[in-house]
């Protein structure tokens, strides 16, 4: 059987799967010449120097969409197929970016609290809220979930924007600028790959520009956003409210981020339900199998889809 490298957790399932048709070693036990196959996740990749270690390496099969721990054009300059698994998880993290949107719109976690420690009773009813409806809502990165992010809205009735380096076919006002764009929204919502490119291109203007009343959205990378300029920001009033799934040094999350009541803040959570991440194994898997059985994958990254 040929060998595979497991980089990071594997579920039940996937592993069943695998071991049919592998033989899985760990970091602490491969002989890098033999590993031809690796299975790995969006946030450790394949470190570069682990990478240029197997001389025989073909494919590595990433678990989740975003593929920034790897250098895929490293891999496809080497022939190694880099596999991500798209679309099954787009509505599940549009779920979570609306998920955040409403929680912070609507102070859920502080009525929540309000409830719990028993104010309701002693103190009467709670502060009023502001409606999530009607919004204008941007939408940094819209692809295939960014797109999913803006069909889940449609019964809060918001005016979509949007801001991608390349205008697409869709019924949205397009900006060229991302800070122009947050100065006309309400709220901004961050659905970009990370990586260079996108190395905190939502910073301090684009978060003044979004204003106090302003609310950020991140399902995306925390790599994308400014943390300390956004911590800032909030604590200062310039930015309203965020609603946070992703952070810069997770699963590290600054104390002055969660000790801020305007924050909502998840684990990186946004694909994170048994259905969806059994989806997501399934596909990581069959793109390993499929190449053993005919040397082609069916979800290359597009750096790789020409190989
Ligand atoms: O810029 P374009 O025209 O390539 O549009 C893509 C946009 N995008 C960017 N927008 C602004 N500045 C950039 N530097 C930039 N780079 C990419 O992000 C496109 O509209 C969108 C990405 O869409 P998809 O490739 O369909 O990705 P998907 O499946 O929606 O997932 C997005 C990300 C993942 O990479 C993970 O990091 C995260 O969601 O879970």
């Amino acid at each position: 059987m040929p060998d595979l490298l497991q980089i990071g957790g594997i579920t039940d399932a996937m592993k069943a799967r695998l071991e049919a048709a592998f033989t899985i070693h760990q970091l602490d036990d491969f002989d890098p010449e033999k590993i031809t196959h690796v299975v790995t996740n969006g946030h450790d990749g394949v470190k570069p120097e682990l990478m240029a270690s197997l001389p025989n390496l073909q494919v590595i099969s990433g678990y989740g969409v975003g593929y920034d721990a790897v250098d895929a054009p490293a891999a496809a300059a080497r022939g190694i197929k880099v596999t991500h698994t798209p679309n099954v998880l787009n509505q599940e993290v549009a779920t979570s970016a609306v998920l955040l949107m409403l929680a912070a719109y609507r102070e859920l976690l502080r009525d929540d609290a309000y409830v719990r420690s028993g104010d309701w009773e002693a103190k009467g009813g709670s502060a009023l809220t502001r409606s999530a409806d009607n919004q204008t809502v941007g939408i940094l990165g819209l692809g295939r979930i960014g797109q999913a992010i803006a069909d889940k809205l449609a019964p809060w009735n918001p005016t979509i924007v949007y801001h991608t380096r390349t205008k697409k076919d869709v019924p949205y006002k397009h900006y060229d600028n991302l800070t122009a764009m947050a100065k006309d929204c309400d709220v901004l919502i961050c659905i970009t790959p990370g990586g260079p490119a996108t190395n905190k291109i939502v910073n301090a203007d684009v978060m003044a520009g979004l204003g106090p009343k302003g609310t950020l959205i991140n399902v995306s990378r925390g790599s994308v956003v400014d943390e300390a300029a956004m911590i800032d920001a909030l604590s200062s009033g310039k930015l309203g409210w965020a609603g946070l799934d992703v952070f810069e040094g997770e699963p590290h999350v600054p104390q002055a981020l969660r000790d801020l009541p305007n924050t909502v803040l998840l684990p990186h959570v946004g694909s994170a339900t048994h259905e969806t991440r059994a989806a997501m194994g399934d596909l990581t898997v069959d793109n390993l199998l499929q190449h053993l059985k005919d040397g082609t994958v069916i979800t290359a990254v597009p750096e790789c889809a020409h190989l």
